[in-house]
């Protein structure tokens, strides 16, 4: 049996979180072969701590072999103790009356806390995958928050909105969701992401002359993918849950076991390519492989593209420098 790795999981006691535990202590993420000890972290709320201890009471029921350790706590810094891995999950949600001003400056507060606990004592290799919202912004904070930590190491996660556009895809071209390969999304986690299958195949051949229609991508596909959330949270009444928790398995898995050549979306750090400057988290293609990924170069950027991956990056411009005097 292979040494437990540690994963630290924020905001636990949350619909995400509940969706998320069990799947990873059963192997799912990181294989099942590969034993776990999970660092829960919730607010210090009466309310958060009994619902956090009542997690770890069904985890425990789960008797789960790969589950080698638990730790429920309030102090990042224990939640982050030597962890190998940490899914930041936990976030301020947008109360009534709140400007997405003052929601961005408390998650700032939030990922500074967390970045700066990572930064002190977690492992020098952790792997940060971000979903609380705003997702790119957040990692962007916990990253400059945490200097002596690689910045390769901080993502945000896209990969709920590329799950999304798979599906899409699939059904409007009546494939298997399996088959398709090639898919990217760029940009912000939010409504102005571009989900972009220029370069999606189906058994080697494109999607895009398969489907064939312009109008449906412009006007139906990316209004579709952008608003998949809100369209969740008016049918559900509560946002998305196990769809989240199921691509924060998917990034996870995928960095840390690799994508046999396989493109999947991951917010990473930009790095001037694709006309994207340096400094903030974009949704890029990638592959993995030995737990690092790789951007997927050269890549043709045609006009329509340019304008919807400029206009995620002026929001995600934005965002950054509403945060930028706390960094
Ligand atoms: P919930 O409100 O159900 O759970 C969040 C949990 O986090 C709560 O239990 C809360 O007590 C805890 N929490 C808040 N601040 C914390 C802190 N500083 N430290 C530790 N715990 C803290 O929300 P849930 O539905 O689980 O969603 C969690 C986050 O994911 C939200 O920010 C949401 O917007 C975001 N999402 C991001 C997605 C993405 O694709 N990146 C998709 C799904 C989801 O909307």
């Amino acid at each position: 049996m292979k040494t437990p790795v540690r994963v630290a999981v924020t905001g636990a006691a949350g619909q995400i979180g509940y969706a998320l535990l069990f799947r990873i202590a059963s192997g799912e993420m990181l294989g099942k072969d590969q034993p776990v000890i999970l660092q829960m972290l919730e607010l210090p709320m009466e309310k958060a701590q009994a619902a956090l201890k009542g997690v770890m009471m069904e985890l425990e029921d789960c008797a789960f072999p790969l589950l080698a350790g638990m730790v429920g706590t309030d102090d990042p810094k224990v939640a982050f103790k030597d962890a190998d891995y940490a899914l930041l999950v936990g976030a301020m949600p947008r109360g009534p009356g709140m400007e997405r001003k003052d929601l961005l400056l408390k998650n700032a507060e939030i990922f500074t806390v967390q970045g700066k606990a990572l930064n002190d004592v977690a492992s020098r290799n952790v792997k940060v995958l971000v979903v609380g919202n705003p997702a790119n912004t957040n990692a962007y904070i916990a990253m400059k928050s945490a200097p002596s930590l690689k910045a390769a190491n901080f993502t945000a996660m896209l990969r709920l909105d590329h799950n999304r556009a798979l599906s899409q895809l699939a059904n409007k071209a009546n494939v298997a969701v399996a088959d398709i390969k090639k898919m990217v999304v760029w940009g912000n986690h939010s409504p102005t992401m571009y989900p972009d299958y220029r370069f999606a195949t189906v058994g080697g051949a494109s999607l895009k002359d398969k489907i064939n229609d312009a109008d449906w991508n412009a006007n139906t596909f990316i209004p579709v993918v952008g608003k998949r959330g809100a369209a969740i949270i008016e049918a559900r009444g509560l946002s998305s849950a196990a769809s989240a928790a199921n691509a924060a398995i998917d990034h996870m898995r995928d960095w840390a076991l690799g994508t046999n050549g396989e493109w999947v979306t991951m917010g990473v750090p930009s790095d001037g390519s694709y006309g994207i400057p340096e400094g903030v988290m974009y949704g890029v293609p990638v592959t993995c492989a030995n737990g690092e990924y790789t951007r997927v170069e050269g890549l043709p950027v045609d006009e329509f593209s340019r304008a919807a991956m400029d206009k995620t990056l002026a929001e995600l411009e934005e965002e950054r420098s509403g945060v930028a005097h706390l960094l």
